[in-house]
């Protein structure tokens, strides 16, 4: 087992996982931007280094510097959190390449997966449902028309190297087409270098469905069921829920079997999260694979019983899991409200100092959070400041819970989306559980 584990992040995340290194009897040590000096990520870690100026890119993205941190506290391994280096395949590379354990899987596994068109050919071989579409990527805009003329419109075009909602375009039609496809491949290579693109078949108000799944380097590959994340705005998801309501056993089985089995044909190794599109015929489709710890990981732990950053440290020193698929039980259901610093019905970011605070607790209750009274807020970095997860023996008693603890929730000095989630628990469509990709937006519209 590793001996100090460094931390390449910050807020909420940093303190969990610091969290579970204590827990491990593993030391931590802290990296943090000069503006992050006071964080709790920085108090809560045994040591810390100053990584450079407020900016991301000149500290939490700063690879050499985050490099020299681990070199000079002598960590045999780097957690990247989620974000800033946590899918970056060069960095793991390079942590690889100085004998320090990157917590994720290998960096060719990261690689493979971030190339959203060769994740979706992986998915394919290892029997996986894909979205009607292109094989690879697209080579002309011939080739683009005949496949689009033969699965007909609408369509979807997709940088390959984008994936989380980014480089993304619909095509209503075919004269529409060609203009597109210059649109996406332009964009794309000014924001990711590639600009590779690939076509897929349009699925309109899917859900957003997304299973858990665990590798160890033994063999042993299993499923921690699915979530429900369908609740989002921009691709910024707001809440998360496990199970999802209104999936049937039999296609969360089958879903989750296919996650499992893409995970085992290509010897992945750690945490991973498999996504899927559900349409409104129950159809379902592989769209993406992320390979690291995400944030709403926690309403998985809720229901397993798992610590899921602790099963990612074991995994990466080379434990074997100490449980298989048959040992896990999902107990009741989990809710997850992202608390972001924002005005709630406009979604602009809203810094600034917390000038207080009222966490609400009791039974089931889970406040994963960095603030402090007098912390601030600062525009430099995403602007989720606190995940509030509840965990009921069923969604009524979960939804009862998560609104009693909105009501308690008070942040002072910043507006946040406790509002807004409060609205979404109150809609019908939520209530339901028959909610969809576009079900926020149009509930926004009446509100
Ligand atoms: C799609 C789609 C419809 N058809 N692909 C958005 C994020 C990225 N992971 C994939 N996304 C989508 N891909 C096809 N062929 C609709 C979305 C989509 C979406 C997906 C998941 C969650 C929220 C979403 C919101 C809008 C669009």
């Amino acid at each position: 087992m590793f001996k100090k584990i460094l931390i390449a992040n910050r807020g909420e995340i940093a303190i969990r996982i610091i969290r579970a290194c204590k827990e491990l009897g593993i030391a931590t040590v802290a990296v943090h931007s000069t503006a992050d000096e006071h964080s709790l990520h920085v108090r809560f870690a045994d040591e810390s280094v100053c990584i450079g100026p407020p900016e991301s890119e000149k500290s939490y993205l700063n690879v050499p510097s985050i490099i020299s941190a681990a070199e000079v506290t002598d960590a045999d391994a780097i957690h990247p959190g989620y974000g800033f280096l946590a899918e970056n395949a060069a960095f793991a590379e390079v942590c690889q390449s100085c004998k320090i354990s990157f917590i994720g899987p290998s960096p060719d596994h990261i690689h493979r997966m971030g190339q959203k068109s060769n994740a979706r050919e992986l998915a394919k071989s290892a029997g996986a449902p894909v979205i009607p579409g292109s094989q690879g990527t697209l080579q002309s805009t011939e080739e683009a028309l005949s496949i689009a003329d033969e699965i007909k419109y609408p369509v979807m075009l997709k940088a390959s190297a984008g994936g989380g909602g980014r480089g993304m375009r619909i095509v209503q039609s075919a004269p529409q087409l060609a203009s597109a496809l210059e649109i996406v491949r332009s964009e794309a290579g000014s924001a990711f270098g590639d600009s590779s693109i690939y076509l897929e078949k349009y699925i309109e108000d899917p859900k957003h469905i997304e299973i858990q799944i665990m590798a160890d380097s033994h063999g042993n590959v299993m499923s921690l069921g699915d979530r429900d994340c369908s609740i989002q705005r921009r691709h910024q998801k707001l809440i998360e829920e496990t199970p999802s309501p209104q999936l049937s056993e039999s296609s969360r089985e089958e879903i989750s079997g296919h996650a499992v089995a893409l995970a085992r044909q290509i010897g992945y190794k750690s945490l991973g999260t498999v996504e899927f599109l559900y349409d409104k015929n129950g159809d379902y489709y592989f769209i993406e694979m992320n390979t690291r710890i995400q944030v709403e990981h926690t309403v998985t732990e809720c229901v397993t019983g798992l610590d899921l950053v602790k099963e990612q440290i074991r995994i990466a020193s080379g434990e074997k899991l100490r449980f298989t698929q048959d040992d896990i039980r999902i107990h009741g259901h989990s809710i997850e409200c992202r608390i972001n610093a924002e005005d709630p019905y406009k979604f602009t970011p809203n810094p600034g100092i917390i000038t207080g605070l009222n966490i609400p607790g009791g039974p089931g209750i889970r406040v994963d959070t960095a603030l402090y009274v007098e912390s601030e807020v600062m525009p430099h970095y995403e602007s989720l400041v606190a995940k509030l997860i509840v965990h009921g023996i069923d969604r009524a008693e979960a939804l009862a819970k998560m609104n009693r603890a909105l009501s308690e929730f008070h942040i002072g000095g910043i507006k946040t989306t406790i509002p807004l989630h409060l609205d979404i628990l109150g809609s019908e469509e939520f209530l339901s559980g028959h909610y969809h990709t576009g079900s926020l937006e149009r509930l926004l519209l009446r509100i």
